[in-house]
């Protein structure tokens, strides 16, 4: 539920930093911090919106300074929750932040729960949902193209084009309910060609949108690519290969790597999570074993596994078993140490996978290192380059309630064709508006809007 009082929280990250800020929003956000803050240019009678006013935070109990800060005051409603705001930036020490929260609190505001300055945000017309979502894009974007995405989805473009399709339909049910309200008036055949006709307009647009929420999805939340083989093949030396730094441990002791180690590189604009794994063979060591049970897990779950193997001894069992292991799963080949002379040729491995590219690589000389990223894009965009000058859907949520919406229309359509009863018609139109309305918040329910919001930063 959308409450009315006044919440407060610490909107900088946890930790020392330059500057803190303590966030005030709701009806007695003015009386609260006029009740900490002294300052002779400011009083809440003509205190200006929009404005910085430099003063002291005062305990109220002792009169004591706590801290130097600028306050400013953005009038409902124009401000970021379209409620009053107060925002009070303070220096950036934990302890200071903390006790100044408190001494808001006790003038009688409460804290915030996460996301609920946006969700107020939201409540009060100020974005529509998918631009709230868009906010917490931009603070978590990976890559430029993601954060490009991001500013795109805040500006409203999608939550645009989404609420002229939906004027579209409402256009056409408004058609079918006077056939509805007048039975005699039948849907002429010629209005139902044109209706069905509009519809597939809007299914159109519709598949074109969501087609491209693959790619959109991929470019926000990125993917997960696991580097496996048998041990002292090379895989932390590519890692630290495609890093460009010394990350992990590379040692000519098999079993060297342990624990998972996962790094985000940029490959052509979409993150890819490299996770770094235990070289699989059969251990009788415990702990080498419980990496190895891992990097199993973590082959499981992977989007892309690039299998590491030596170029310059020839596959033996354990490269056979991992590739046995990986069928089904999107693979690249790695076939690492090629500044040594080669043991087997590309035949022996291409017998084993044949979906999978193969590279050459020495991780060692860093030689066909750029290969490997050219592979990997190749097999992340399917050779479709990323093209942010037309709309793209990145939230999984999104592109699900265009497919639904597609569906309904598709339904509507083909009734229409069928000369089905108004009525039926009315009812798929309108279950199509209603998962279009989701993805801008025009219909959607109170358990998406927790889902969303529960995940937001508190503070923002
Ligand atoms: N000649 C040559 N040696 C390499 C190359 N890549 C790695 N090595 C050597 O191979 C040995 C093992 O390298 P790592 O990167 O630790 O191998 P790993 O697969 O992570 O090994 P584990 O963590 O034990 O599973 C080290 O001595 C590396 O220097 C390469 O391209 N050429
Ligand atoms: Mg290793």
């Amino acid at each position: 539920m959308y409450d009315s009082d006044t919440i407060a929280a610490i909107a900088t990250p946890p930790g020392s930093s330059a500057i803190g800020i303590i966030r005030i929003s709701g009806p007695e956000s003015l009386r609260i911090a006029a009740s900490l803050f002294r300052s002779p240019s400011f009083s809440p009678e003509t205190i200006r919106s929009h404005h910085l006013y430099h003063g002291r935070i005062v305990d109220p109990h002792d009169g004591c300074t706590l801290d130097e800060v600028l306050v400013s005051y953005m009038r409902a409603p124009t401000s970021y929750t379209g409620e009053d705001v107060v925002e009070i930036n303070m220096h950036g020490g934990m302890l200071v932040l903390q006790k100044t929260l408190e001494l808001v609190c006790a003038a009688g505001a409460r804290i915030a729960r996460p996301g609920e300055f946006t969700r107020r945000a939201f409540c009060n017309g100020r974005m529509d949902l998918a631009q709230a979502e868009a906010v917490m894009d931009i603070i978590n974007a990976q890559t430029e193209i993601g954060l490009k995405l991001a500013s795109r989805l805040l500006t409203g473009e999608l939550s645009h084009t989404i609420n002229l399709l939906m004027d579209d339909v409402i256009d056409i049910t408004a058609h079918l309910e006077a056939a509805i309200d007048f039975p005699e008036d039948d849907i002429q055949p010629q209005d139902a060609h044109a209706l069905a006709q509009r519809i597939s307009g809007i299914l159109e647009s519709l598949r074109r949108l969501q087609a491209t929420s693959t790619q959109g999805t991929m470019i926000r939340t990125g993917i997960q690519a696991v580097i496996a083989g048998k041990p002292n093949v090379g895989k932390s030396s590519i890692l630290n290969a495609l890093l460009g730094h010394y990350r992990a441990i590379v040692t000519p002791e098999p079993g060297t790597t342990r624990d998972i180690i996962q790094e985000t590189i940029n490959i052509s604009g979409v993150p890819v999570h490299l996770v770094d794994t235990a070289g699989i063979r059969e251990s009788h060591h415990a702990v080498e074993q419980i990496g190895i049970d891992m990097t199993r897990a973590r082959i499981q779950h992977a989007d892309i596994v690039i299998l590491v193997l030596d170029g310059s001894i020839p596959l033996d069992e354990f490269d056979r078993s991992i590739m046995h292991m990986l069928q089904g799963k999107h693979v690249l080949v790695a076939v690492n140490k090629s500044d040594l002379p080669r043991a087997y040729a590309d035949d022996a491995v291409a017998s084993l996978m044949p979906h999978a590219p193969v590279i050459h690589v020495s991780a060692l000389m860093q030689q066909g290192i750029d290969a490997m990223r050219d592979a990997l894009a190749a097999m992340l965009l399917h050779d479709t380059p990323i093209n942010v000058s037309e709309i793209m859907v990145a939230h999984v949520r999104h592109g699900h309630a265009l497919l639904q919406a597609a569906e309904a229309l598709e339904h509507a359509r083909q009734g229409l064709q069928a000369k089905q009863a108004p009525e039926l018609i009315a009812v798929d139109l309108q279950s199509a508006l209603a998962h279009l309305g989701e993805i801008t918040g025009r219909s959607a329910s109170e358990d998406i809007l927790d889902t969303i919001f529960e995940s937001f930063c508190i503070g923002k």
